[in-house]
């Protein structure tokens, strides 16, 4: 039997500014790494109805159906992915641990500083209330990887794909001290990685052409 097409679901449209940083991308970035086949859905940015709602109860993107199986939360749609591929995670059980801890230390102890500190700073305070806390994480991060290449596993991995996601933010690049610079330029430096943001570039420019200017 063959496998079920996975369909990556996206917005229609957004505006240039987040175009390239749409979390899609995390999901395209780890089917390209895995040689997943996939196909591209769009739900609208302008008005999310209740069949978005259905599929991402915070009317968001991205969402994944494979087959009969609909998930939302990237970081959720990444560990489905790594089911399937062993390029995405290592397939014995310490490897497998580690990749699901370093994965949810993306999300729940960088991505949870990360977002707010970011936000904060979009009205230009003088000082971000959240420096602090943003910056000790960075500490501890660069502290595990001055010495090794990836996070987890002793190879790349999912996880890799959703730090470096949440890294390549550009508010972010100057508080990456040496250790995190070189693990963000060794992980986008993949080809994958760039495919999947002229993939993304390419979703959302197409899109324009329909738009009223
Ligand atoms: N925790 C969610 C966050 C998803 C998210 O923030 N998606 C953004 C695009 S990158 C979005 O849909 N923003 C529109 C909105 O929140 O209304 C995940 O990781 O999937």
């Amino acid at each position: 039997m063959r496998p079920a097409m996975l369909t990556l679901w996206t917005y229609d449209w957004v505006p240039p500014p987040p175009r390239g940083h749409v979390r899609d991308i995390r999901l395209r970035w780890a089917m390209i790494e895995a040689g997943l086949p996939y196909t591209v859905a769009t739900v609208p940015f302008d008005n999310r109805g209740p069949d978005h709602l259905a599929r991402q109860p915070f009317a968001q993107v991205p969402f994944l159906t494979d087959g009969g199986i609909t998930l939302f939360e990237s970081g959720a749609c990444l560990l489905h992915l790594a089911e399937k591929s062993e390029t995405l995670m290592p397939r014995d059980p310490a490897g497998r641990a580690d990749t699901l801890q370093w994965l949810i230390a993306g999300l729940n102890s960088v991505e949870m500083v990360s977002v707010p500190w970011w936000f904060i700073g979009l009205s230009r305070p003088e000082t971000n209330p959240l420096d602090g806390w943003l910056d000790q994480r960075l500490m501890r991060l660069a502290d595990v990887l001055a010495s090794r290449d990836w996070l987890a596993a002793g190879r790349f991995t999912v996880a890799d794909i959703l730090m470096a996601d949440i890294l390549r933010v550009p508010a972010l690049r100057p508080r990456l001290g040496p250790p995190l610079a070189a693990y963000l330029d060794r992980t986008l430096s993949r080809p994958a990685f760039d495919q999947a943001r002229q993939d993304q570039l390419a979703h959302f420019a197409a899109a324009d052409a329909g738009r009223p200017s």
